[in-house]
C-alpha cells in the first residue's frame, strides 16, 4: 500500500519536476522527504507548486476535453486549510466570484483536503456548483430532468425551490462523513444569460436562460497517488453544450419541437430536417446572447481549431496526446472539424480527473 503510494509519487515528481526544469538533485531531495512522510503516516503533502502543476497536468490529460490548449493558464486556489462547512462555503463563493470575473471567465480550480487513510474530509455533493433543479410530480416534469434525484435529495435536507424551470440548486457540503449542510448560492455572485436570437424576435418569448460558468464539482483530482475528492474546476462553455445538449436532448429541456414550431417548420416530417434547423438556431441564440452579455464562450469550430493547435504544441514538446474521440467530436456538424477525421489514443494518464460515486444515494 505505502510502497504503491510512493511509486505513484515518484512517477509524478519525476515528470513534474523535469517539466518545471528542476535538477536531479532537487528531485532526489524531494523524494527522500516524501518517502519519510509516507513511512511515518502513509500519506504525503504536496507543495503548492506540485499541486498547481499537477492540476494543470490533469487538465492537459483529460481525454474528453476539447478546451485543453489553455491548460497552462489554470488558476489554482489552495483551500487545503478549509475544514468547516462554513469555510468551504466561503471558498466556493470566492471561486465563483473569481472565475466569473463579470463575464470574462477565468479557468479556475479550488483544491480542498484530499482523502487520507480512506476517509474523505470534504465532499461537495453537487454535480456542478451552478445547476438548475428538476422536479417530477404526477408524470409532469419541471426544470432540468438531469437534476431530479439530486433535487429530491436537497428537499430531503429541508431545501425548498421556487418551482420555476430555472431554480438554482443549493450547495450541499459534507465534512468528515457527518450530516451534510446546505447553503443557498448567493444570487449576487451568479451571472445568468437570458437567451435571445440575432434574427428571430419571438425567441425571447421562450424565456430561456443559462448560467455563465460550468463548474464541475463531483470529480476526483488524482495527483501522484493523492486523491483530491473535492476539487471543483471550471473553464467556459462551448455553445453546443447548452444549445445542442442541455436545451435540446429529449431527456433534458427537450426544446427542439417548440423552437421548430415557432420557426414554422413541419415537425411531423423528418424530411423537413426540423430538428437540425432548430438545433442550429438554438446554438446561434446561445452564441449571440453570451456575446451580447459579455460572457466568454467558444463556438465548436473555433474550439476544434484551438484543439488542433494544442495537438501541435504537445507534439512539439515531445509529448504524445491522448483523447476520447466519442467525446471530442462536437454534437453538431462533427465532420466539419478535423477531430472527426482522425483517431485518438484513449489511454488514461495520471494526474487526471475521475468520476466517483456520490456520497448520497
Ligand atoms: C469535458 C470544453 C476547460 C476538464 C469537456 C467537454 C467540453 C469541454 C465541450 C465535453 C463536455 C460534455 O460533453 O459534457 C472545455 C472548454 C474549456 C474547458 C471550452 C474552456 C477553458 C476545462 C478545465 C478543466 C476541464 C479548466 C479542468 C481543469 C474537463 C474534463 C472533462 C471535460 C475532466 C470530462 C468531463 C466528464 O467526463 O464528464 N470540456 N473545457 N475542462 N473537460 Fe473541459
Ligand atoms: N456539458 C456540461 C459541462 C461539462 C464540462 N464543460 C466545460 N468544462 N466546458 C454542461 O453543463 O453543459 N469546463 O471546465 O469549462
Amino acid at each position: 500500500m505505502s510502497t504503491d503510494l510512493f511509486q505513484q509519487a515518484e512517477r509524478f515528481i519525476h515528470r513534474c519536476y523535469r517539466e518545471l526544469g528542476k535538477t536531479e538533485q532537487e528531485i532526489d531531495e524531494r523524494l527522500a522527504e516524501i518517502q519519510e512522510q509516507i513511512d511515518n503516516s502513509n500519506h504525503y503533502v504536496h507543495t503548492y507548486e506540485e499541486l498547481e502543476y499537477g492540476a494543470k497536468m490533469a487538465w492537459r490529460q483529460s481525454n474528453r476535453c476539447i478546451g485543453r490548449l489553455f491548460w497552462d493558464s489554470l488558476y489554482v486556489f489552495d483551500y487545503r486549510e478549509s475544514s468547516s462547512a462554513e469555510e468551504v462555503y466561503e471558498a466556493l463563493c470566492n471561486h465563483l466570484r473569481y472565475a466569473t470575473n463579470e463575464g470574462k471567465i477565468r479557468s479556475t480550480i479550488s483544491v480542498f483536503k484530499p482523502r487520507k487513510h480512506a476517509q474523505d474530509p470534504i465532499r461537495v455533493m453537487n454535480h456542478q456548483l451552478l445547476r438548475y433543479a428538476g422536479y417530477e410530480e404526477g408524470g409532469h416534469i419541471m426544470g432540468d430532468p438531469a437534476s431530479i434525484s439530486f433535487t429530491k435529495y436537497c428537499q430531503s435536507l429541508g431545501w425548498r425551490g421556487d418551482y420555476t424551470s430555472f431554480d438554482l440548486l443549493p450547495w450541499v457540503i459534507q465534512v468528515d462523513g457527518q450530516d451534510p449542510v446546505w447553503y443557498e448560492v448567493p444570487k449576487s455572485l451568479v451571472k445568468e444569460v437570458p437567451l435571445t436570437h440575432p434574427h428571430y424576435e419571438w425567441f425571447s418569448d421562450l424565456q430561456l436562460k443559462w448560467y455563465s460558468v460550468p463548474i464541475i464539482s463531483d470529480m476526483m483530482l488524482e495527483i501522484g497517488g493523492i486523491e483530491y475528492v473535492a476539487a471543483p474546476f471550471n473553464g467556459w462553455y462551448m455553445e453546443t453544450e447548452i444549445g445542442a445538449r442541455n436545451l435540446a436532448d429529449e431527456f433534458r429541456y427537450d426544446l427542439l419541437p417548440k423552437v421548430a414550431t415557432k420557426m414554422g417548420l413541419d415537425i411531423r416530417r423528418n424530411r423537413s430536417l426540423w430538428k437540425d434547423r432548430a438545433l442550429l438556431e438554438l446554438n446561434a441564440a446561445v452564441l449571440h446572447s453570451f456575446k451580447e452579455h459579455g460572457v466568454s464562450i467558444v463556438d465548436h469550430h473555433t474550439a476544434a481549431n484551438q484543439f488542433q493547435l494544442f495537438e501541435e504544441k504537445e507534439h512539439a514538446c515531445g509529448r504524445s496526446i491522448t483523447g476520447d474521440w466519442t467525446w471530442l467530436i462536437p454534437p453538431i456538424s462533427p465532420a466539419s472539424t478535423h477531430i472527426f477525421h482522425q483517431s485518438y489514443d484513449d489511454t488514461v494518464k495520471s494526474p487526471n480527473f475521475f468520476y466517483q460515486a456520490p456520497p448520497y444515494e
